[in-house]
């Protein structure tokens, strides 16, 4: 698996995309681009952990090995679910013997794609993620038996109704306040979302299945959870780039394995605290950014600040905390009870789309803390209307504790880079003083 860090490429697959059904020449091309952006964004990295070799091996086998694996889940009539939102409990298909991949599109080549159809001014994530579909440029998307969309915000909601004519599409209904009768709403949604896994499979999920499931599901949170809390020393033994990386490869490799090899990343930067090692220079301003996920490839707030004399050391995001802040309580007595517990678990989630949502700034307050960050990037992706204006509420809260905060809306195109960089590093500067 050793792989040099020079001439690095995206493997290519050309016989398999073309069963898939996919655009190959078109692929291909992207698949290149992906290559050099990895390359240029990753690889010249110094000082990297040696354990991050899995996770550049997962990137060059990201269109070919895991696709192969899913492939092969599906031959075994496993099911193979693609989701958008971490809302979607992964636990249900893992019990079901399925696999779950997520499907959010962090690239800008598909929107042009996407435009043709969806109104311009709507979401990014959303634009990449249609289009990836209608373009037939994404493996995973081409791979799914069925999508499992959710109502958390319009964009989204709306958009399902339209992909559902490109791929099965189902919907979970997620309410948008978190009082007893939407728990209540909430519970029934989780038991309709079983229900159709089983109907898919003809195959009843048992406690014992979904007793596992959980077990799998909460070791891989707890090993980002170990991640997540070693770059909160001082000086990060790893990148901010690396780690988002890492939990942008939760969303679709194996996760047995993943919490396997995470955990061997976690000893080796044990050991690199211990020695006193660490990713960057330890002059570099600790920054955290809070905010809507970054999907692959999305590395573009990341990298500004790593090349502007900052280092990330947290994501306060479902690309990042969000996703793995929580477990589910793993001691019931019969599957309703199973069943509760895993919904209480989903209800924790802070997503910008409950009203009031403020456990989440309490949360942010307490990441920032203990990630012994010296100020906070809000991140949102352009017309995310939740997280924009939920971003005005952490202001205030950071003004109050006299905490830095800097509020950026972006999308995937590079041309705002320059101004984004400006601003970054007169941030960086500020934070500094
Ligand atoms: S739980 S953050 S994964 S909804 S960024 S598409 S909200 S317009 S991604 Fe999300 Fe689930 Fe919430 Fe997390 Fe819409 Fe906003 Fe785009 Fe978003």
């Amino acid at each position: 698996m050793k792989m040099g860090t020079k001439n690095f490429e995206v493997k290519s697959y050309p016989e398999m995309w073309k069963s898939l059904g996919m655009d190959v020449g078109r692929f291909e091309k992207m698949r290149c681009v992906l290559g050099d952006i990895y390359q240029t964004t990753y690889l010249t990295q110094e000082n990297r952990p040696e354990a991050m070799d899995y996770f550049n091996w997962i990137v060059a086998e990201i269109h070919g090995g895991r696709i192969a694996e899913i492939l092969d889940a599906k031959k075994q009539k496993r099911p193979v679910v693609g989701t958008f939102c971490v809302f979607i409990p992964e636990e249900i298909v893992i019990a079901a013997g399925g696999v779950c991949v997520g499907l959010c599109g962090g690239s800008q080549g598909p929107v042009p794609d996407a435009e043709k159809v969806l109104p311009r001014n709507i979401c990014p994530m959303v634009k990449s993620s249609y289009g990836f579909k209608i373009a037939k440029v994404c493996p995973y998307f081409q791979a799914v038996d069925f999508i499992y969309g959710e109502t958390t915000c319009d964009a989204k909601k709306k958009t399902w109704e339209l992909l559902d004519k490109e791929v099965p599409t189902y919907v979970m209904e997620i309410p948008q306040m978190k009082r007893m009768r939407d728990r209540t709403l909430w519970m029934e949604e989780v038991k309709d979302f079983k229900a159709k896994i089983e109907e898919i499979t003809a195959k009843e999920i048992s406690f014992d299945a979904l007793f596992k499931a959980i077990t799998i599901i909460n070791e891989k949170r707890s090993a980002l959870q170990r991640l997540t809390s070693l770059r909160y020393h001082n000086p990060s033994p790893i990148s901010g780039k690396d780690a988002l990386l890492i939990e942008q490869i939760s969303f679709f490799d194996e996760p047995v394995r993943f919490t396997q090899r995470v955990n061997e990343l976690c000893d080796e930067l044990d050991g690199r605290i211990r020695n006193g090692i660490s990713a960057m220079p330890e002059s570099s301003v600790r920054i955290m950014v809070s905010g809507t996920p970054m999907a692959m490839p999305n590395w573009k707030i990341h990298n500004i600040i790593e090349s502007s004399g900052g280092i990330v050391v947290n994501e306060e995001s479902c690309i990042g905390t969000r996703y793995f802040k929580d477990l589910i309580d793993e001691n019931s007595n019969n599957m309703d009870e199973m069943l509760l517990k895993l919904t209480e678990r989903y209800m924790k989630i802070d997503c910008s789309c409950f009203t009031p949502n403020n456990d989440r700034i309490e949360q942010i307050l307490k990441e920032y803390g203990d990630s012994n960050a010296k100020g906070i990037l809000h991140y949102s992706l352009q017309f995310c209307h939740t997280y924009n204006i939920e971003a005005v509420k952490i202001k205030d809260a950071c003004d109050k504790q006299g905490i830095p905060f800097l509020s950026i809306e972006s999308d995937y195109s590079p041309e705002d880079i320059g101004q984004l960089r400006t601003r970054v590093e007169a941030f960086i500067e500020q934070v500094k003083v």
